[in-house]
């Protein structure tokens, strides 16, 4: 993870609101605590007040197990965030660093056990995918491309409920690749509940989609509910304020 600069008052958004750092901070530090609780070790990098949305780290990066790609960030803004990343992830992984004119946001990527869903959005392109696919192929991983229809990442849109099912934004992108994959598609309606968080056996859920977090219970989750509210101002979500490193042997979401 990574802290939140007094710059992400600069941070790129699609709406034209006013971003406060710390209320965004208080935000974050409910979420590092979330994620502790789950029995992850957090490795925290300094913020970059030259990059004002350093805290979305998961852009910046994908590990694969061993392997990790380093992305060149469709937002030209934000390709000095990449460096840092990379050199905490080396004490974990061999990273595979990308090329322009290749571009890919780590928000475009969606693993479902060995596959990689990579959306193919504003952010990422096709030759950053096909990057993606080479490093994929030393871990077994096959990449499917999918064309993002509307939203930023593919992951503001969709993301894996659990092992066996996804949550899928209707009107983001066709689920059909999804469903072809074997899990189950749970279509929702609140703007921000296609992003959760699936780690191990609990789910992170934003309170902006109180109807989503409801049917995951209903499901029998452990659902935890957090309020993110500032950083979806900013356009991000849960799964972009981390960069999940997998147990050896193990895969998250
Ligand atoms: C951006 O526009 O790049 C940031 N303000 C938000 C990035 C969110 N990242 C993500 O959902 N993976």
């Amino acid at each position: 993870m990574r802290a939140i600069p007094d710059a992400f008052t600069a941070a790129l958004r699609t709406r034209d609101v006013p971003l406060d750092p710390a209320r965004a901070r208080d935000q974050h530090l409910a979420y590092v605590a979330a994620l502790a609780a789950t029995g992850c070790e957090i490795v925290w990098l300094d913020a970059d007040e030259s990059c004002p949305d350093c805290c979305f780290v998961e852009d910046t990066a994908v590990v694969l197990g061993r392997h990790a790609a380093l992305t060149v960030p469709g937002a030209p803004s934000r390709r000095d965030e990449v460096e840092p990343v990379g050199l905490a992830l080396s004490r974990w992984c061999a990273v595979h660093p990308m090329s322009a004119p290749a571009t890919l946001d780590g928000g475009d990527v969606m693993r479902a056990a060995d596959l990689l869903f990579v959306g193919l959005s504003e952010r990422t392109n096709a030759a950053g995918a096909a990057f993606l696919a080479q490093v994929a192929a030393y871990e077994g991983l096959r990449v499917v491309t999918v064309p993002l229809g509307a939203g930023l990442h593919l992951k503001s849109a969709v993301t894996l409920a659990d092992a066996r099912a996804v949550l899928v934004l209707g009107g983001a992108v066709d689920p059909a690749p999804f469903a072809a994959a074997g899990l189950e598609i749970l279509p929702v309606a609140e703007p921000v509940g296609g992003n959760v968080l699936h780690l191990g056996d609990r789910v992170l859920v934003s309170a902006d989609a109180p109807d989503t977090a409801a049917r995951l219970r209903d499901r029998g989750l452990d659902v935890r509910v957090l309020d993110v509210s500032e950083l979806h101002k900013a356009d991000g979500a849960l799964t972009c304020l981390s960069v999940r490193i997998p147990r050896r042997g193990t895969w998250c979401a």
